[in-house]
């Protein structure tokens, strides 16, 4: 075994990592009725929000029952100046005016205090009587005698990068931050604590009561993530934009998109066409597969801008290359180019890293990525490449952890590449099953930081169950509480928590074909694994996490997200009304409009 395949899983149902034959991924199709018998369906009304049920739990929560704010129809949002504040000022009203029907219109703020940002939500009357208290947010809640200030978490408090306060109260909803990312997560806490029926693409007749008190909220870790493979299956624009959406609900803010593999290649670049335009013209099972152009990519980036998340783009090197090689046989070993691959075997391919073609061609790939990417990241994979050994390997690493450098961004790479030399700031993501790994914490000891996928806990394509329709099981099955029952602080052993700069849920799609699969492996793990990337330790509970997650459920039904209704999860019960046989959703306050319109993916999920 080389040193680029140290601690590929150990356990009994660990894949083949000698690399020489590889075995393939058994790729299952379900009929769409398992699927949809094995989705969240059937859920009844929830009960009242409680200001504690938000997923990732808070850093800090103080309920004050006295204290519900109920929105008026008047209702108007007021926030600070400043196009990012603004922007999420328009973000709210965007996901508030489907369900409650209110205009909601957005207006300014006086300036709250240097460095602090403020968003209100609040009838038009009260408004007036806020907007005239606007300065005293860095003092005091504006309503005094409703908010309770919670010991040491003044508002005038460092909220971070990311941190955010809520007030509830009768007058007012008002949210704190430093930042527009701050705010932006305010944002998603306060869309949880309205009804489930907010969730609904068309109006619906409900109070929209928001629970009092106060919430104080900040990152446990800076990077929290989910990957997207859209190469062994290709996925549209759209799709991944609703992806992103997902991400943002609960907070997390990377979104890593594995844009190249065997299978196919998935973005467009100027300077090698055919990589797209040849590359991109297949995909797992044979078929078409598709690619992104220049401008789909920014809209994907821009999109996740709004939403305060970053693409990490993967180009996966030197392995993970035949659909490179098909479009370019000069970068293949021998010259000759492979037919295209639609299987699910690994490390057979890799580009030639004795030939100076290649590194041409590396150059200019991450160059033209680098510059259609805002965010710092740049992911070079490194997994796999079996067939590229020892100094080969770490040569081909180095150099090119040596052209990231020069595009501007910091290199991320699977821990496979833990042998190559250091780079300043690189980050490795570790994907492994046993968390004693000396050579991992050699490398932090180098200085590299650490992204957490744990394959048994975070690997998103492994089944829930052995009778879950798609997904693999190499891994291990990774039911909820094996998705959230690890401590990403302290998974690997002689790596401090300082050097682990976040967690990433990678869902891989060799088995995973549509939208409406790709949901059902993220939810309910993908919240589960936010909290851990989220919340303070000292939060961490399963049996208090299952009953926050349970009322989710009706959330995600309304706005027709499909989901695994884990057996683990008390998700609220169906009334067993038999004449009216099973319904994708069952709004949380009756609205004749919401329980007419279909859902976005309900022709996929139809069982
Ligand atoms: C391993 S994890 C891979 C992928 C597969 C995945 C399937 C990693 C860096 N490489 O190529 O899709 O297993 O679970």
């Amino acid at each position: 075994m080389h040193p680029g395949a140290v601690a590929v899983p150990t356990t009994p149902s660990t894949r083949p990592e000698t690399g020489q034959e590889p075995a393939g991924l058994p790729v299952h199709r379900p009929p769409a009725a398992d699927l949809a018998r094995a989705a969240g369906e059937f859920l009844a009304p929830s009960a009242p929000v409680r200001l504690g049920d938000v997923v990732p739990a808070p850093e800090s929560v103080a309920e004050d029952p006295a204290a519900d704010f109920t929105l008026p129809a008047d209702a108007v949002i007021r926030v600070s100046a400043g196009a990012a504040a603004r922007d999420v000022a328009g973000h709210l009203a965007e996901l508030l005016r489907p369900a409650t029907g209110c205009p909601l219109p957005v207006t300014g703020l006086p300036p709250a205090g240097a460095d602090r940002l403020t968003l209100t939500l609040t009838g038009v009357t009260a408004g007036a009587g806020t907007e005239a208290a606007g300065d005293a947010v860095t003092a005091a809640p504006a309503t005094g005698g409703n908010a309770r200030t919670i010991a040491g978490t003044d508002p005038a408090d460092d909220l971070g990068d990311e941190g955010y306060r809520l007030d509830v109260t009768p007058a007012e909803v008002r949210i704190t931050a430093g930042t527009a990312a701050g705010l932006f997560h305010g944002v998603q806490t306060l869309r949880q604590l309205l009804p489930a029926a907010v969730e609904s693409p068309t109006p619906v007749d409900a109070r929209w009561v928001v629970p009092g008190g106060v919430i104080v909220d900040r990152p446990r870790f800076p990077y929290r993530g989910a990957m997207l493979d859209v190469a062994r299956h290709f996925f549209t624009v759209a799709d991944v934009l609703r992806v992103i959406d997902h991400l943002a609900r609960y907070k997390l803010n990377h979104l890593h998109l594995h844009l190249t593999d065997d299978q196919g290649w998935r973005i467009a670049v100027d300077s090698w066409p055919a990589l797209a335009g040849v590359g991109g013209a297949t995909e797992v099972g044979g078929g078409p597969g598709g690619h992104y152009t220049t401008a789909d990519y920014r809209r994907i980036v821009r999109h996740a801008a709004r939403r305060h998340v970053t693409v990490v783009p993967e180009i996966d090197l030197p392995g993970h290359t035949n659909s490179a090689l098909v479009a370019y046989p000069e970068l293949a070993p021998g010259k000759v180019a492979p037919p295209p691959y639609t299987g699910t075997e690994v490390g057979f391919s890799y580009v030639d890293p004795a030939d100076e073609r290649t590194y041409d061609f590396v150059d200019d790939v991450l160059g033209e990525v680098a510059a259609l990417t805002p965010g710092p990241w740049l992911h070079i994979g490194g997994d796999e490449a079996f067939k590229v050994r020892g100094a080969a390997y770490t040569g081909f690493v180095e150099r090119t952890q040596r052209i990231v450098a020069a595009t501007g961004k910091t290199v991320i790479g699977w821990h496979q590449i833990a042998p190559a030399a250091h780079a300043a700031g690189r980050v490795l993501q570790w994907w492994g099953t046993n968390g004693d790994d000396p050579e991992i914490a050699e490398s932090v000891r180098r200085g590299a930081r650490l992204i957490l996928s744990p394959g048994n806990h975070a690997y998103l394509d492994m089944k829930y169950a052995p009778d879950t329709p798609i997904g693999h099981d190499w891994a291990g099955l990774i039911d909820v509480r094996r998705a959230y029952d690890w401590d990403p602080g302290a998974h690997l052993t002689g790596v401090p928590a300082e050097a682990v700069l976040g967690v990433e849920a990678p869902l891989w799609t060799e088995s995973v074909t549509t939208l409406a699969e790709v949901e059902f492996m993220l939810f309910p793990r993908l919240p589960a694994l936010a909290e851990l990337a989220w919340s303070p330790r000292a939060t961490h509970d399963w049996a208090g996490f299952r009953d926050r997650l349970a009322g989710h459920g009706p959330r995600w039904s309304t706005a027709g997200i499909t989901f695994h209704r884990s057996p683990e999860v008390p998700w609220p019960v169906e009334p067993t009304d038999g004449d009216r046989g099973p319904s994708r959703r069952i709004p949380t306050q009756p609205g004749p409009d919401a329980a007419e319109t279909p859902a976005p993916t309900a022709a996929t999920t139809d069982g």
